[in-house]
């Protein structure tokens, strides 16, 4: 699970928008989930392009697949679209507010071709529809180890 910039901030800010569920809440949500399903989840957030950059590049080999919320990187980041398609991982995309709903700039996604799926507007349930979907999706293409 890979949480881009200002996703720290959740829960503290704008809750009428991204809801009271902090990071901390959705991780250990994710990962009560994952469970019930025997997969493992390992999560991180960074508020920079290349970290992101780095953590999807690193995620080959280390993982079957991917959730990523690229927060503003998702309508602007080609590095990031170029990182999803060169992992060679699944990657669900994954937003907390339906993100057609908004603004016209948060109607594109830069990342969205490279990602086998995208989940958005569900609130927190997000996180979780996206890594049941990846789940479903790693299992129907034979792809899933762990
Ligand atoms: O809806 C989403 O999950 C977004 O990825 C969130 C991004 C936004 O730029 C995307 O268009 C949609 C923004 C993340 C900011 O998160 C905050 C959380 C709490 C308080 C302030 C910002």
């Amino acid at each position: 699970m890979l949480h881009g910039p200002n996703l720290n901030l959740l829960g503290t800010r704008e809750p009428a928008i991204y809801g009271t569920a902090t990071l901390a809440d959705v991780d250990a949500r994710l990962r009560s989930v994952a469970d019930s399903v025997g997969a493992d989840v390992e999560a991180a957030q960074t508020n920079h392009e290349g970290v992101l950059v780095d953590r999807v590049q690193q995620a080959r080999g280390a993982f079957d697949g991917v959730v990523l919320n690229a927060g503003g990187y998702t309508h602007t980041s080609v590095a990031l679209l170029d990182a999803v398609r060169a992992c060679g991982l699944p990657v669900v995309e994954c937003h907390i507010s339906n993100t057609a709903a908004r603004e016209p700039f948060r109607r594109r996604s830069r990342i969205a071709p490279a990602c086998v799926g995208t989940v958005a507007g569900f609130g927190a349930e997000s996180y979780v529809l996206a890594l049941r979907g990846l789940v479903a999706h790693l299992e129907a293409s034979g792809r899933r180890t762990g």
